[in-house]
């Protein structure tokens, strides 16, 4: 299998610089020799950058810097359906959450009844009207479902994707707009509670039911502030009590066992709040792990 490396240098989505220096730090921790590791072909790194001309001012209205998430959203997504058309798996790597709303945009064109695994401590299903903070990043997958006003169809051939094969994993932090739509949606969410019960393995083969159900393939969302920030301590947005290393690595090798991915987002490190490099080295290997690196 070959590996495109998609790098989107982008923090306007989360308000917060240093996820631009996502790419950069993740790459630098050995990614290229990770995915080696595993078996799979490098098919080279490139980056998805938005030109936004200068002099471009921030506009009024719910969601901050939108003109800029939305370019960012479009490079990423055509990005995203090259990759996938050169036979490649695209690994989109951020930059905050929002850069998702391409790769979701990218695979939809190419793939109708795309399966997502979302793996977050948050929802990410706010809407301009129920944002508590006015982040993209807090946005994609409302976006995504054609729940928020801007609509992921507004990207040319892209598809909104469906409720039922949505499955949020490790989820602990939600706004209450996003309950509301978890429940009006019937959208699966597996949260810790549902890790400490049952176990990581379990409540995988849970998702992966969900989300392959007669789908073209799974994407693989993972924000690393789904993972405790003990593990992971630089993102933007920690929240304690989340997945251990070793539950994180045994969610990628789960999937990759089933062998329904087809694409990953591998977001929110901020390489600036973590001078160690741990938590890019961390989201290297879990790539790696879902690319099929194996222990033995
Ligand atoms: C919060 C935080 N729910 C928001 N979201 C984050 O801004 O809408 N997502 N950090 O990863
Ligand atoms: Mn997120
Ligand atoms: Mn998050
Ligand atoms: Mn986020």
């Amino acid at each position: 299998r070959k590996v495109q490396v998609i790098g989107v240098p982008f923090w306007k989505g989360c308000g917060r610089r240093g996820a631009e220096l996502g790419p950069k730090g993740v790459l630098q921790a050995g990614l290229e020799d990770l995915v080696a590791a595993a078996g799979a072909e490098w098919a080279g790194s490139v980056e998805a950058k938005p030109h936004v001309p200068s002099g471009t001012r921030a506009e009024q209205g719910p969601i901050r810097h939108l003109t800029e998430v939305r370019r960012m959203a479009s490079a990423v997504a055509d990005r995203v359906s090259r990759a996938h058309d050169a036979g490649c798996f695209p690994l989109v790597v951020g930059g905050d959450h929002s850069v998702a709303i391409g790769s979701l945009a990218g695979m939809t064109r190419r793939r109708r009844d795309l399966g997502v695994v979302w793996i977050d401590a948050h929802g990410d299903l706010n809407t301009e009207r129920t944002t508590p903070s006015g982040r993209a990043h807090g946005i994609p997958l409302a976006v995504a479902l054609g729940q928020a006003e801007w609509k992921l169809s507004a990207l040319p051939d892209a598809a909104p994707i469906r409720p039922d094969r949505l499955v949020l994993v490790g989820t602990r932090d939600l706004d209450p707009g996003e309950r509301e739509l978890i429940r009006a949606e019937g959208i699966a969410c597996l949260t810790m509670r549902d890790i400490d019960r049952e176990g990581i393995e379990a409540v995988m083969e849970r998702a992966l039911a969900i989300a392959g159900r007669g789908s073209e393939g799974v994407h693989v969302s993972l924000d690393m502030d789904a993972l405790d920030p003990i593990e992971a301590p630089g993102v933007g947005t920690p929240v304690p009590g989340g997945l251990s290393y070793r539950e994180a690595r045994m969610a990628m090798e789960t999937l990759a066992a089933s062998g329904r991915a087809v694409s990953m987002d591998l977001v929110e490190v901020n390489p600036r709040l973590d001078p160690s490099g741990r938590t890019a080295r961390l989201a290297a290997e879990l790539a790696a792990a879902l690319l099929g690196r194996r222990l033995l």
